[in-house]
């Protein structure tokens, strides 16, 4: 059993934020955000990080990004717009291995990132 922190949210055995859950995923809000909007939407699944992923993950991978659409029309970016991100490995900033897409928005952000 992992015992990363969002492995410990996901088994509700410390506290955060959950803006969704369903059978597959998790959402909560990101501790330290970087945008007024910043959800992080996770996978019950133990995936350390998106290159750990197996083609038989492809529909859970795809709900995640389904589950960030539908709750950025819930949170009101979705005309204004928002990112989807996803860091894998030390140049991207990857902290927390377990699989999670960051959903950023309501501000302007810059592109490329920094
Ligand atoms: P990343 O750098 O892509 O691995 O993003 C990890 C994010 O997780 C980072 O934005 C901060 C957030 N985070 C770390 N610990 C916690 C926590 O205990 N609770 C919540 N809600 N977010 C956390």
């Amino acid at each position: 059993m992992a015992d990363n922190i969002f492995a410990k949210i996901i088994r509700k055995e410390i506290p955060a934020k959950i803006v969704y859950e369903d059978e597959r995923a998790l959402a909560f809000r990101d501790v330290d955000p970087k945008a007024p909007i910043h959800i992080l939407i996770v996978p019950k699944k133990d995936i350390a990080r998106v290159s750990e992923a197996k083609a038989e993950d492809e529909p859970l991978l795809g709900h995640l990004l389904t589950v960030a659409a539908e709750i950025a029309r819930k949170e009101g970016i979705d005309v204004t717009g928002y990112r989807v991100v996803i860091n894998k490995g030390a140049h991207a900033g990857e902290t927390v291995p377990h699989l999670h897409v960051h959903l950023l928005g309501g501000r302007p952000m810059n592109w490329p990132p920094g």
